[in-house]
């Protein structure tokens, strides 16, 4: 008789780094449209924070007509909205870039598919109505702490443009995956910015501000800002929305597979519109095949796994190419954008396999 032991077989997350905790998704090994808590990847700038009961009031004050304070369970009480969205690293893959740059180095997993559930910035910034000088939205987190090139204690803050914060689906979210977000991915208040890298969605919210000036924290000003150059920040910009990206799930890069047919298939997304087309090529790039998509009706936000039939009779080595195009007609290129923090690498995802 078989005994069942496929209990024993699970993915763990890949840890990068524990102080502060940065570890990424098993992506190669989930197929969950919503990827479980267990699974999300995470990304910390700071050790966690302490929270008091001061977390559960959320001040929102500065250009506004009439500061407020909203407490957890009247935000709680409001008409609710439900986002479920891919939520990315920006330096997602930043181990690819060549030359190599400082960071993390993320392979593919800096990447998880959540659902959050909140209430629309908006609707709270109705009710304290905003000046006509504001330009910004600033969001404040409860961690902070030190690093050599600053020489003050700060906090993990970064901004919105106002159209960005008074968009409906940015929203001060309190459920991941139905239920209380979890301490490390920022509860108990959190706001949720879908189409944009994971930076923009500041975990543990502290404070909410309206300011009639550009926000120049480090993690605006310093970081998440693609500096083309190795030296100089001549044309740096700011980095925004995801870019269109995929990867190959199965099989593996460098896996040994035997003659015959093999299923590849992966995930692609985009934060600009949504995925168009999925192609793989067999030769080096020169002529490229359309996968099959499995989208849902509403793919606003979400990735598109996508499958390929694979017959494969000729032994030896084998180069696998995979690219994305979204509906604004972003394609993958063939080389990605360096700068040098390494931010949004996207190039054309490739792997080796050995067929024997
Ligand atoms: N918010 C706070 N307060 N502190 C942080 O370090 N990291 C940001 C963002 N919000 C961060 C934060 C970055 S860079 C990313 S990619 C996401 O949170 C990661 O969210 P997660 O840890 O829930 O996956
Ligand atoms: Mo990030």
């Amino acid at each position: 008789m078989k005994s069942d032991i496929s209990y024993l077989y699970k993915p763990y997350l890949h840890t990068r780094e524990l102080m502060p905790e940065n570890q990424e998704t098993p992506i190669h090994f989930l197929n969950e449209r919503t990827t479980p808590i267990e699974y999300i990847y995470k990304r910390n700038h700071f050790l966690y924070p302490a929270l008091d009961s001061a977390a559960f009031f959320l001040p929102v004050v500065g250009e506004v007509e009439r500061p407020m304070v909203f407490p957890y369970n009247y935000i709680k009480s409001l008409p609710s909205k439900t986002i479920k969205m891919v939520l990315e690293c920006a330096g997602n893959k930043r181990a690819y870039f060549d030359p190599k740059t400082y960071g993390e180095q993320w392979k593919d997993g800096a990447i998880s598919q959540v659902a959050w559930k909140g209430v629309s910035l908006k609707d709270l910034l109705y009710f304290t109505g905003i000046r006509s000088t504001a330009i910004e939205v600033a969001f404040e987190g409860y961690d902070y702490g030190t690093r050599k090139d600053i020489d003050r204690v700060f906090p993990y803050a970064r901004s919105l443009p106002l159209e960005k914060a008074l968009h409906p689906d940015t929203i001060i979210a309190y459920e991941l995956n139905s239920q209380p977000i979890p301490y490390d991915h920022g509860y108990p208040l959190r706001l949720v910015v879908p189409q944009w890298y994971g930076m923009a969605s500041v975990k543990w919210l502290k404070e909410i501000r309206v300011i009639d000036h550009k926000f120049t924290g480090p993690f605006q000003a310093i970081d998440y800002v693609y500096y083309p150059n190795k030296e100089d920040d001549f044309g740096k910009k700011p980095v925004t929305e995801i870019k269109v990206n995929s990867i190959i799930q199965q099989p593996m890069n460098y896996s040994v597979l035997d003659t015959g047919s093999h299923s590849i298939n992966g995930i692609a997304w985009s934060g600009h519109g949504t995925i168009k087309e999925v192609e793989l090529s067999f030769d080096q790039g020169l002529t490229w095949k359309n996968v099959e998509l499995y989208q849902d009706k509403n793919q606003q936000h979400l990735w598109t796994f996508w499958k390929y039939a694979w017959t494969v009779e000729e032994k030896g080595e084998h180069t696998i190419m995979c690219r994305a195009k979204d509906s604004y007609g972003n394609i993958q290129p063939l080389e990605a954008e360096w700068n040098r923090k390494g931010y949004g690498y996207n190039a054309v995802y490739i792997i080796k396999v050995k067929i024997e």
